[in-house]
């Protein structure tokens, strides 16, 4: 365990407003601290603009070009930008003056904030510091640890969602040419389960709603299991927008997360003086892994009401020409009991009836949700039965109406759609071997959890990831660090130093790659990338500083560099990396809805992906229908005197990358080994607000350990608990995952709380 080096904890009242003036006053100073009045002024009003990159923090959707506002960036975009664009090195001085061991006790902010890679570093076998090493002996030793390997499937290549679109292309084709599917992501961990639920019920697996639908069409907003706030803080300004014109917002949340409840919108007069505006009509706090029960119940409350009309409440010519399955799931309905939803959901039976009224109310419903849905045992259960709910009264296909799960890392979408998947259909690995000439494997590769068992258990040599903290990010922290060792090469082309660098095979590579932020010039020509956002639009990201060092290389020519040394010049790996249109040339010919990708994507905001439910109500589900489905309630059993827990974001942090110790919308400031928990589930153990406390998480194999947490009273139902990722990830058990999508329960924990010793 690292202790944090943040100090003492200052806990204060949670915010009840989102943004506002502090949000602006806090971001310049971060930017002007990080990155200096040049780079500030130089990068800042690039972001999001169609002359300009791609932000690197989350995956909303920019707004069309002409209605884009001078400054299209948030308090966290900026941050992540910062973040990159430091001033701060980590160069071979740095690697010479810290030992492996040294760096482990480092804490997360600490590894990242000594600045960016700034050259190839190689840890030789039993050595204890990082030494450089030139690129083409990098990319030559790890080519020939490659050639090495008994079999294809012992080398394992893990993506982050920061990858562009030609990067991400080329990492899987490297794979697949070496003949593995082993491609797991940080989508297995994060959106996989609406993957697998919306590809099963609508037949495409991603959102089906584009940004007009929010700020244009829907009468009503549904917000479950998301902190907008903190994560995609310029979706507030779509539901202001929203919000002008009439729509009402429902949320559903453990926490009363400040975002769901008030906006100060930096940009206008009365966000920044004013009392900003109210978003959340209703709010519902929902228990911890108590979306399927709710949505149950609204269903159950829908059916009753259709019923109790003649049938006026469900969209019966949609049902009859679209769907299939509706019978069984009725029938689902009915035999629910009201006790059982009242029991999961910790939301009364009234109360649900009351919000199925504002759904009838409505004519468009669009439902958003991320991680509070998605990492849980039951998270496919759950999305399926969202589905349900739009079916039923037709809120698919058309404007203002939809499922739309709000994505993660900026490109993680993109990187999906480019082939990083441990089973991507034979229709996509038929056109890959069309445009490449050989065999592409077809048996499916590990994903995330898998990954860690092959390594934990031996199976695996070599480790290869394109950005991201593994070691960090994943599940059960200790299975997983000492998984890593298991390997004979770890390789990590990243941007900044971060505790999978640390935690290696018997070899170890750190390759550093230029960020989003940066230019990109290939033999005297400038390049660009491209990433497609939540709401699938695909766009092109220009970089505009000054490289960070002179031997960074971008991800695109660092993976063609591995391709070419492995395989020499087969499919025109050094051609690629010269002039990225190759790549697009090719993605256009493997990736459905990419013809004329080069000219789509010059026009300024790029163009949308085709997605059959939104642009054509057509599902290419296995009947051809969209499907009701019956999903029975399974909840997580908590025995008694236990908590269920959910590990969260605080607003200082993306992801593994911590950039501070505060979290100022929850009212923390100074450290991040917090647990929040119900006044009286404290009372109830003796403990008070302030205590230090032991987090115990309790699976079938046995105990895990988080120590030295300080206890906090905070408004959250009786018997759930929320601490920080990924300090708590060494409670989550490898083994405790979703059904069907094998997603991490990052959110849903059994735990108790021991007073610390
Ligand atoms: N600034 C910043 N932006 C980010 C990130 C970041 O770390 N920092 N991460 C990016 C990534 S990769 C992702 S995936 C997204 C994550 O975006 P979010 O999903 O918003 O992130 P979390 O902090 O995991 O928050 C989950 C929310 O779900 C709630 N929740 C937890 N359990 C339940 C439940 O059982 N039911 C319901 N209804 N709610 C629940 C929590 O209280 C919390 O509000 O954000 C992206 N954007
Ligand atoms: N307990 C718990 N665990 C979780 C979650 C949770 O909610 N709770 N959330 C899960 C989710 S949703 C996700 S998406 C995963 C995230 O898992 P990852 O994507 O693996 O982790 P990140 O923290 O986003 O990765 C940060 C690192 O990426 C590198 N990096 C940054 N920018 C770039 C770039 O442009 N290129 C390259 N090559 N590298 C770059 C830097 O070195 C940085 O240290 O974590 C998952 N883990
Ligand atoms: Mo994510």
């Amino acid at each position: 365990m690292v202790e944090d080096a943040g100090g003492e904890i200052g806990v204060g009242e949670p915010e009840r407003a989102a943004v506002g003036r502090v949000a602006v006053r806090l971001t310049l100073q971060r930017a002007l601290r990080d990155m200096g009045v040049l780079r500030s002024l130089r990068t800042l009003p690039k972001l999001n603009q169609v002359d300009g990159f791609d932000c690197p923090s989350c995956a909303w959707p920019d707004p069309a070009p002409g209605q884009r506002s001078h400054a299209e960036f948030c308090e966290n975009g900026a941050k992540a930008l910062s973040w990159e664009a430091t001033r701060d090195r980590v160069g071979r001085e740095f690697f010479a003056a810290h030992s492996i061991e040294q760096l482990r006790t480092l804490d997360d902010h600490e590894l990242e904030r000594h600045g960016r890679l700034s050259e190839p570093m190689y840890l030789a076998p039993g050595a204890s510091h990082y030494a450089p090493i030139s690129w083409d002996d990098a990319f030559g030793l790890c080519a020939d640890r490659l050639r090495g390997l008994s079999e294809a499937n012992r080398a394992v290549f893990y993506t982050s969602g920061r990858a562009s679109n030609e990067a991400a292309f080329l990492f899987q084709l490297l794979a697949r040419r070496l003949g593995t599917n082993n491609l797991p992501d940080c989508s297995n961990m994060c959106h996989e389960s609406s993957g697998a639920a919306l590809t099963e019920t609508i037949g495409v697996g991603k959102g089906t709603v584009s940004l007009a639908d929010i700020t244009d069409h829907a009468d009503l907003i549904i917000i479950v299991g998301q902190n907008p706030g903190t994560n995609h803080p310029r979706m507030l300004s779509a539901l202001e927008a929203a919000k002008r014109r009439g729509a009402r917002i429902v949320s559903a949340n453990p926490l009363p997360e400040a975002g769901l409840i008030r906006f100060k919108n930096p940009q206008s007069v009365r966000g920044l003086l004013g009392p900003g505006t109210e978003l959340s009509d209703r709010f519902l706090a929902v228990r911890v892994n108590g979306d399927l029960a709710l949505f149950s119940g609204v269903n159950k409350a829908l059916l009753a009401m259709e019923e109790a009309s003649a049938g006026s409440v469900f969209d019966h010519d949609f049902i009859e020409e679209f769907c299939d399955g509706l019978d069984e799931a009725r029938e689902g309905w009915r035999e629910l009991e009201w006790s059982e939803i009242e029991a999961a959901s910790g939301i009364a039976r009234s109360e649900i009836e009351e919000f199925a009224r504002d759904v009838v109310a409505a004519k468009s419903v669009i439902v958003c949700w991320a991680m509070g849905i998605t990492q849980h045992r039951n998270a496919v259960a759950t999305i399926r039965e969202i589905v349900n709910f739009l079916l039923l009264r037709g809120n698919i296909g058309r404007p203002g109406a939809g499922p739309s799960p709000i994505r993660g890392h900026s490109n993680v979408q993109g990187d999906r759609t480019m082939g990083i998947w441990e089973k991507m259909p034979d229709s996509f690995l038929d056109r890959l071997r069309d445009e490449f000439a050989f065999e592409p494997p077809r048996e499916p590769g590990y994903d995330t959890v898998e990954s860690i068992r092959a390594l934990r258990d031996g199976r695996v040599d070599v480790f290869i990831a394109l950005g991201g903290n593994f070691v960090a990010a994943t599940p059960d922290t200790a299975v997983t660090m000492s998984a890593m060792g298991n390997c004979a090469l770890s390789v990590h082309v990243a941007t900044k130093l971060n505790r999978s660098h640390l935690y290696h095979g018997n070899e170890a590579l750190l390759l550093p790659c230029l960020g989003r932020s940066e230019r990109d010039v290939q033999e005297g020509v400038e390049q660009f990338v491209t990433v497609e956002d939540s709401m699938a639009m695909v766009h092109a990201s220009r970089g505009r500083l000054a490289p960070g060092s002179e031997h960074l290389r971008s991800e695109v020519s660092i993976v063609a560099g591995l391709g070419e040394a492995l395989f020499g010049d087969d499919v025109g790996w050094a051609r690629m990396a010269r002039d990225y249109r190759e790549i697009r040339r090719h993605i256009e010919k493997v990736v459905p809805g990419f013809e004329d990708f080069e000219e789509r994507v010059a026009v300024p905001g790029g163009f949308m992906l085709p997605r059959g439910p939104h642009d054509s109500r057509s599902f290419a589900t296995a009947t051809g229908r969209a499907r009701f489905t019956r999903n029975p309630l399974e909840v997580v059993e908590v025995p008694e005197g236990h908590l269920i827990l959910q590990t969260i974001r605080s607003h200082d942090q993306f992801n593994t990358t911590v950039y501070g110790y505060g979290d100022r919308y929850r009212g923390i400031d100074g450290g991040r080994r917090v647990v929040f928990v119900n006044a009286a589930d404290l009372a109830a153990r003796g403990l008070v607000n302030g205590d230090t406390v032991d987090l115990v998480s309790v699976w079938s194999d046995g105990e895990r350990f988080a120590r030295g947490f300080r206890a906090v009273a905070y408004p959250t139902p009786r018997g759930c608990a929320a601490a920080y990722f990924p300090e708590a990830n060494v409670l989550v058990p490898l083994d405790s995952t979703a059904v069907t999508s094998n997603t991490p329960t990052s959110k849903s924990i059994v735990i108790r709380l021991e007073r610390a010793s």
